[in-house]
């Protein structure tokens, strides 16, 4: 899945990333982040990109007010190691009411930040869960799964230089019965072959083709090599 957010480029220049990723055989368009974003910006930015692919866009929301509903679905998520509430509880039930009105489909969504966290890590208080902790990175993607929870997101921060281990990727993989997507950090077909064997059911990049001049030319090596790995769970996703 490619990430696009919003607050980070003009909404021509996320249409452009959106069609390049698409060729370069991206599934998903996830639009978010967690700098603030003017809903009007968000909701041009979708519109743009729909006009430009045919994949599916997800909104990867930042807190409440990143709500749009011209997306297809929005990730209903709660960052579970928060030290406080806000983005643990507090927003989703700002938003519940808000997008039951709409109709949008939600996907629910268990979120972990890990070390260095970046500014996700930050704006969300997070109590940053080490690269290589496998135990507790189990048990919190165990908690989100006996919660009811469609999805475990691994996150180490957009832009981080590290990602989460592959010891951590594949402990959280064997644990559970729900997809797991990971993040953060993943900028070349190395490394996404690395995630993607040790069991990642979906891979996000962001800033890789945020950054890029030739978009298609830096994700397609990203997306082919992922995609060479057999799929972790068939029929999981
Ligand atoms: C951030 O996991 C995503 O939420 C993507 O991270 O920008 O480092 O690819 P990058």
């Amino acid at each position: 899945m490619t990430l696009i957010d919003p607050a980070a480029q003009g909404s021509d220049r996320a249409a452009v990333i959106a069609e390049e990723a698409e060729k370069a055989g991206t599934d998903y368009i996830m639009i978010g982040g967690s700098t603030k974003v003017d809903p009007a910006k968000l909701k041009e930015t979708i519109t743009r990109i729909r006009a430009r692919t045919s994949r599916k866009i997800i909104i990867f929301p930042g807190s409440a007010s990143m709500i749009s509903d011209n997306a297809d679905a929005i990730y209903f998520m709660s960052l579970l190691n928060s030290a406080t509430t806000e983005f643990l509880i507090a927003h989703q039930v700002m938003a519940a009411p808000v997008l039951k009105r709409m109709g949008i489909e939600t996907i629910s969504m268990g979120y972990l930040i890990f070390e260095p966290g970046m500014t996700v890590g930050r704006v969300g208080n997070a109590q940053l869960i080490s690269r290589t902790d496998s135990e507790k990175a189990v048990a919190y993607s165990l908690a989100a799964e006996m919660l009811g929870m469609k999805l475990v997101y691994l996150e180490s921060g957009s832009g981080s230089p590290t990602f989460v281990s592959e010891e951590v990727v594949a402990s959280v993989s064997s644990s559970i019965r729900i997809p797991l997507i990971v993040g953060g950090g993943i900028r070349d077909p190395v490394g996404a072959s690395k995630i993607a064997e040790a069991g990642a059911d979906i891979i996000v990049t962001g800033t890789v083709a945020e950054k890029a001049d030739r978009i298609y030319d830096v994700l397609k090596p990203i997306i082919s090599a992922l995609k060479a790995v057999p799929v972790a769970h068939p029929g999981k996703i």
